[in-house]
């Protein structure tokens, strides 16, 4: 049995799309924000940072988004979300998802939650403001590699395209949009253009505009 926790258009929305790709049966377990669920003592029992999302597959309970999506991909090799181990595309593959994760999906906390890195709220502004200015030069940089390209291992669709449509999506309120940039805009529509992302979306309850 799988189930994801989740909480509309947050982290979870990786594997709420790779789920919907897949094909597979699984339960959808809203975290009530509004609530602070994700700091109950049951949510801290799955996940003890309270953060969201975490995939349960059996006895295996997984947080962290990327980790999740990595372990989807080899659960599921069928779907082909990932190139086939052991490639040099494979390899390309894992560097975007580390690079995803750990740089501006990284990069969004300190955007989303300014408060959490200053002692002295009257400087929340300016780290919100820094930490834009980093994701820009981020989706330049990611811009640039992905290039004329389709996806970005090239022709070949995989989950790191659907990682960064969202973190496209989770742009779309700063003043220099990650969607005012062609060809990621160009990208983002092509992810958006699929029947498993169109229905992720639907389920969520997240409504144009999407980036
Ligand atoms: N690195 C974590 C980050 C998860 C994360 O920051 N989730 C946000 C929503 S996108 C969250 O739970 N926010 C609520 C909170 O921090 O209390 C992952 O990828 O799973």
């Amino acid at each position: 049995m799988l189930a994801l926790y989740y909480y509309p258009g947050n982290a979870s929305l990786l594997p709420h799309m790779m789920l919907r790709e897949i094909g597979v049966e699984f339960d959808l377990r809203l975290v009530d924000r509004g609530q602070n669920a994700q700091k109950s003592a049951e949510y801290l029992r799955l996940n003890p940072n309270g953060r969201i999302p975490v995939l349960v597959d059996g006895d295996l309970v997984l947080f962290e988004a990327a980790a999740i999506a990595l372990h989807l991909t080899d659960r599921f090799p069928q779907a082909g979300l990932a190139p086939a181990h052991g490639t040099a595309e494979r390899a390309e593959f894992y560097k975007w998802m580390v690079h995803l994760t750990n740089t501006p999906q990284a990069e969004y906390r300190a955007w989303f939650y300014p408060h959490e890195h200053v002692s002295d709220e009257a400087a929340a502004p300016a780290v919100k403001q820094a930490a834009g200015e980093r994701l820009n030069r981020m989706f330049d940089v990611i811009s640039e590699q992905l290039g004329e390209k389709t996806w970005l291992l090239g022709e070949r669709f995989s989950a790191a395209d659907l990682f960064l449509f969202m973190l496209i999506r989770w742009g779309r309120g700063m003043p220099r949009p990650p969607r005012s940039i062609p060809n990621l805009h160009a990208l983002a529509e092509r992810v958006l253009a699929r029947p498993a992302v169109q229905k992720a979306l639907d389920v969520e309850g997240l409504k144009a505009p999407i980036f």
